[in-house]
């Protein structure tokens, strides 16, 4: 049993991990989360509470970091700002965050010898051709897009040099898109279901050929408790389960569970530097760790989704009209 402190607790996949954690380990947990308009503290109730508390406050006040990095075993880090779009809008809380709130974290390990396991993605490498054979690997060369992206990948290249010249015990994780409940109606998949669920069209970038490895949450998060049980002290992880798909599909596939002609949707104006395609290669994962995905059908998987957020209109509800409002202003 471990005591484990979980930044970003109050978002997406944070709060699906303090979830999971909670129901199928011994370890108790620490939420530290900023709720940022990204946070949702009802994301976290009923949980247990004699194993679970929440701390409201930033990774990036080095105060609060380094009380609560010492009083625990490991640190989970998943804070972030996390929205390609929004980054384009304003990059300032993208670098404060994710480079700075990192740093500080980085600080606090070092000084108190912890264990710590980083929450990155896989846009850090860039963007694949369409038909390329090749998929991301731990190996690939970094490229990063937005800023969203780059602010990324420095934090990536900071737990680097923390382990190499400090011997800081971390481990990063890659991952690909992830899907399922609890995610902010900014993202692509809620937005679509939500729209349709207000009667509204759903909302296509572009030409709508640009793929995404589809992940669901559970089985990102099964990967990080194995990666932070058994990982490799040092190593990255790529965290994927093959399930590229592109999104006109996704939203025509939306539609067809939702009883909806396929075609009811438009197209609005593309994301600047729009990445084409994700693709992860998890061999390492899988040969090393023994790590299976559960969700192996991305269609049953997506059809929970949309029932989680058709039973659950008060959680994402006060969000919507302002999301949409942000999206209206850039024609998308
Ligand atoms: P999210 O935006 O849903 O949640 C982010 C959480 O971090 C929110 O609760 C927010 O309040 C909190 N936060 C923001 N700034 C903070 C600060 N300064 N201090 C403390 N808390 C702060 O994001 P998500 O989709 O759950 O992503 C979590 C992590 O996983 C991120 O590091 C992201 O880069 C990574 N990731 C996400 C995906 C994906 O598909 N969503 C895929 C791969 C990796
Ligand atoms: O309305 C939309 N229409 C649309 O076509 C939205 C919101 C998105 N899209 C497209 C853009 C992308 O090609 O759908 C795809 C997915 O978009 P997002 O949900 O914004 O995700 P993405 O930009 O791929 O990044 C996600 O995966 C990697 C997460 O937001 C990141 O945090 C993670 O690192």
């Amino acid at each position: 049993m471990s005591s484990l402190l979980v930044t970003g607790g109050a978002g997406f996949i944070g709060s699906n991990f303090t979830r999971y954690v909670l129901e199928n380990t011994e370890h108790t947990v620490t939420v530290l989360d900023a709720l940022t308009y990204a946070g949702n503290r009802s994301s976290l109730e009923g949980l247990p509470e004699k194993r679970f508390q929440f701390v409201k406050g930033s990774v990036c006040d080095a105060r609060i970091v380094d009380e609560l990095v010492q009083s625990h075993d490991v640190t989970v880090h998943f804070a972030a700002e996390s929205h390609n779009d929004n980054s384009m809008r304003d990059p300032s809380p993208f670098v404060q965050t994710n480079v700075v709130g990192t740093y500080e974290l980085l600080q606090a390990v070092h000084r108190h010898d912890k264990r710590y396991h980083h929450i990155s993605t896989d846009e850090v490498y860039g963007d694949l051709e369409l038909d390329d054979p090749e998929k991301f690997t731990e190996t690939t060369p970094y490229n990063p897009s937005s800023p969203y992206s780059a602010t990324k990948a420095g934090s990536d290249m900071l737990v680097k040099a923390w382990v190499r010249s400090f011997g800081v015990r971390a481990t990063i994780s890659n991952c690909s898109n992830n899907y399922g409940p609890y995610q902010h109606v900014e993202k692509f998949i809620p937005r679509q279901i939500t729209n349709i669920l207000d009667g509204h069209r759903p909302k296509l970038y572009g030409t709508g050929l640009n793929v995404r490895d589809w992940i669901h949450v559970d089985d990102h998060n099964t990967a990080v408790l194995e990666i932070i049980d058994r990982g490799r002290i040092g190593e990255v992880y790529m965290i994927g389960a093959d399930g590229e798909h592109n999104n006109t599909s996704v939203i025509e596939l939306i539609l067809t569970l939702m009883d909806q002609p396929a075609d009811a949707y438009d197209h609005v104006n593309d994301r600047p530097g729009h990445d084409l395609r994700y693709a992860i290669d998890a061999t390492r994962l899988r040969q090393e760790l023994g790590w299976r995905p559960r969700y192996a059908d991305f269609s049953s998987g997506l059809q929970d989704t949309i029932e989680w957020y058709r039973a659950h209109e008060s959680w994402w509800r006060p969000a919507k009209a302002s999301t949409e409002a942000q999206y209206a202003q850039a024609g998308q």
